[in-house]
């Protein structure tokens, strides 16, 4: 009884205070993490932010496109990378399920798609244009590929449709996926001493720009429902016959109940928004610096409290 009337005028109190954030929850925020740099630092950055919030995290590592599904279930809490070319299909699958909302978007814009390093375009003048990509099959073939050109794409959780895009548009070209974005890196590296031509997926914002000047191939320009309507795209008989969007967004998506379970770090990831340069530069602190992303993490709040700081205020 007595307890009860304590607890009950703890509560007024609390409420009394009107206007301050509510407060969040004990239960740990889980942050899910995946298979490429920017994303596992962006994830640890805003986990270490929660935490100075007084919030405790967890980071658990699922699937890229499953994902959506987990957040939508609340069995994680938010995703820090929604990348248009990747996982909008994915995005928009969860958001008509129900469970799952935009929590806006970076102010990065991104791009994803078959990527080559600049020495490749001095034996393939041709290029950026899709169309050159045929007359220069044979300068990327490999002992596997025969007489095809090698494309390596993205490990299959990204989903890019790399092998539906060369059957849709006629290409000459074998697509082996990368076990991991470490192998696109390699194959990269290797062709670099003796400038072999080579085609491999990459994107924007990511490290890679700053080591290895180069530009995407110009494919038919995404519409949307190209990955859902054989009519969009010079194919009218095949999907995925488009490019990546050239300037796509990068969303944050959250579980419908984190607004009322965290509410103070909800309010953070609200305001949360990363740029280009930011989000580059957190990749190169893995690929390039060989940091461990909670170190990278650290080293990124550190040298960037004026752009954090505010929306930890904004939001305590
Ligand atoms: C999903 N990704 C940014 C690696 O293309």
């Amino acid at each position: 009884m007595q307890i009860n009337a304590i607890l009950a005028a703890a509560a007024v109190f609390v409420g009394g205070l009107g206007g301050a954030v509510a407060k969040d929850s004990r239960d740990p925020i889980i942050i899910p993490v995946h298979n490429w740099s920017s994303q596992i630092v962006m994830s640890n950055v805003v986990g270490q932010i929660f935490e100075e919030m007084g919030n405790i995290v967890e980071y658990v590592t699922t699937d890229s496109q499953a994902v959506y599904e987990s957040v939508r279930l609340g069995d994680v809490s938010l995703e820090m990378e929604v990348w248009e070319g990747a996982f909008g299909a994915s995005f928009r699958a969860a958001l008509e399920k129900g469970g799952i909302h935009d929590a806006g978007d970076h102010d990065a814009v991104t791009r994803e798609d078959w990527w080559y390093p600049l020495w490749t375009k001095e034996s393939c003048p041709g290029l950026p244009d899709w169309q050159a990509l045929n007359d220069c099959a044979h300068l990327f073939a490999t002992v596997e590929t025969g007489t095809k050109g090698r494309y390596l794409d993205g490990p299959v959780d990204w989903l890019k449709h790399g092998k539906e895009r060369a059957d849709a548009l006629g290409l000459n070209f074998t697509v082996i996926n990368a076990g991991s974005a470490a192998a696109l890196w390699a194959e990269i590296g290797a062709a670099q001493a003796k400038k072999k031509p080579v085609l491999v997926f990459n994107w924007t914002p990511n490290f890679a720009e700053a080591v290895w000047p180069g530009e995407f191939v110009e494919f038919p320009a995404w519409e949307d429902g190209c990955d859902t309507d054989p009519s969009k795209g010079p194919n009218p008989e095949a999907l995925y016959d488009c490019g990546n969007p050239a300037a796509g967004y990068l969303k944050k998506a959250a579980w419908d109940g984190m607004k009322d379970k965290w509410p103070a770090a909800y309010c953070a990831l609200t305001k949360i928004s990363f740029t280009n340069p930011q989000i580059a530069e957190m990749a190169k602190l893995v690929d390039t610096d060989e940091l461990e992303p909670d170190e990278a993490a650290e080293q990124w709040l550190d040298a960037n409290r004026d752009v954090v700081d505010p929306w930890i205020r904004a939001c305590s």
